[in-house]
């Protein structure tokens, strides 16, 4: 009688050629860039995200952060068809019986595939967390998008360095000889793929870019027709996207009454309390500034309206001092920012009352919004409705 066992796959079961460290070092040094550039990039807008800076985030040049979070997201996104591939080519290794015999080895391969386990699922969530951020869906209700996603951040780089300390020989001996060299293969891989490995990299290479172009339109002009991805793109009043509108913010009513005032607060006591009327009879500026999202989007706006620094000065509040910038908005965590006092005294920084010649539409943040160089759009408060400085 014949029986037929369900039994796992061993790496013998994996014939394909192309499930090769060559493949997997050459996608994995793209990766590896990607993962690099993507991490540096999160640390620079984590901490432009701070309330306070031990050293001081610079306010020049204005597209700073435009550069880093869109090269952020862009690189995380290239690194999402790096990181399918380079796990396909590994796969087999998976299913690599451990050395039970021999309890040193033994010890090494726990500890060498514990830390790819690690990379593998800090990866997976991060590129996950990443993309659905930048979709704008939030389906997380118990914990920070920020600060989890800035946490794994340090676990997957950690066990990025531990897995290519650890593979470092192989990689370099695999990157020194030509694509189709089998001295490192598996013994069962004996089977040629359907593609060349050159074909299998170049179309992985390829993919990654498409999957760019398909996302950075967010943040460059000219790609905007290719980015079926982009989730923001020029369209708004002003030529600048609306983020979350005065609908949604809850504030229809409050940013449109005749009674709005803009306070400032002076060492616990109102200053003075601006209407619109007395914010345009001031010297007024125009500064062309980004609005540049946390989530990839950017987009260039012609802003006039009041230096923050005038109405601060007007309050009697002295210069170097950080700025708590509060909205009408009744809720949500963007309705409250600390403007550090290097942005506060920037003569670029402004309180914009038009956009584009035109009076700031509702849903930009009318009556009044603030709008600094080099800021990630998150801190860039719309509906203003309270300055405060001092204690
Ligand atoms: N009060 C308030 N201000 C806000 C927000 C918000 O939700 N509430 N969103 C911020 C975010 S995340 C961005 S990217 C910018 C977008 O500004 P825009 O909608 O005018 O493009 O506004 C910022 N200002
Ligand atoms: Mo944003």
């Amino acid at each position: 009688m014949v029986t037929t066992r369900l039994r796992p796959p061993t790496p013998d079961s994996f014939t394909s050629r192309l499930r090769s460290p060559a493949v997997a070092a050459r996608v994995g040094l793209w990766l590896g860039v990607s993962f690099g550039i993507c991490f540096l990039t999160g640390l620079v807008s984590h901490y432009a995200q701070l309330p306070t800076h031990p050293i001081p985030f610079p306010t020049s040049p204005s597209w700073g952060y435009r550069l880093t979070q869109g090269l952020h997201v862009t690189t995380g996104v290239a690194a999402i068809p790096l990181l399918l591939v380079k796990l396909w080519s590994v796969l087999p290794r998976l299913f690599e019986a451990p050395p039970l015999g021999d309890p040193r080895r033994l010890l090494l391969t726990v500890l060498e595939r514990g830390s790819i386990a690690v990379l593998v699922a800090a990866s997976v969530f991060q590129l996950a967390t990443g993309v659905l951020n930048a979709a704008q869906w939030y389906p997380w209700t118990s914990f920070s998008f920020r600060t989890t996603h800035y946490a794994l951040a340090w676990v997957a780089i950690g066990a990025l360095l531990v897995h290519v300390a650890v593979k470092l020989p192989v990689v370099r001996d695999v990157l020194a000889h030509d694509i189709d060299d089998t001295s490192h293969d598996r013994p069962a891989a004996t089977v040629a793929g359907p593609l060349s490995r050159r074909a299998l990299v170049r179309t992985t290479f390829a993919a990654a870019g498409v999957a760019v172009l398909a996302t950075a339109g967010g943040t460059v002009p000219w790609l905007r027709r290719v980015s079926v991805f982009a989730t923001r793109t020029g369209e708004g009043p002003g030529g600048v996207p609306i983020n979350k509108s005065a609908r949604a913010a809850g504030v229809e009513e409050s940013a449109t009454s005749a009674d709005w005032r803009l306070e400032v607060v002076v060492d616990g006591a109102v200053a003075t309390a601006l209407s619109l009327d007395d914010l345009r009879r001031m010297p007024q500026h125009t500064v062309d500034l980004p609005i540049a999202c946390v989530e990839g989007w950017s987009a260039q706006g012609t802003w006039s309206g009041v230096r923050l620094a005038d109405v601060l000065r007007g309050a009697g509040a002295a210069a170097g001092s950080d700025v708590a910038v509060t909205s009408l908005q009744q809720a949500g965590a963007f309705r409250r920012t600390t403007l550090p006092a290097g942005f506060a005294d920037d003569e670029r920084t402004l309180l914009a009352l038009d956009l584009a010649g035109e009076p700031l539409a509702l849903d930009h943040g009318f009556p009044c919004r603030l709008i600094a160089p080099n800021r990630p759009g998150v801190l860039q408060t719309k509906w203003l409705s309270r300055l405060e400085v001092g204690a």
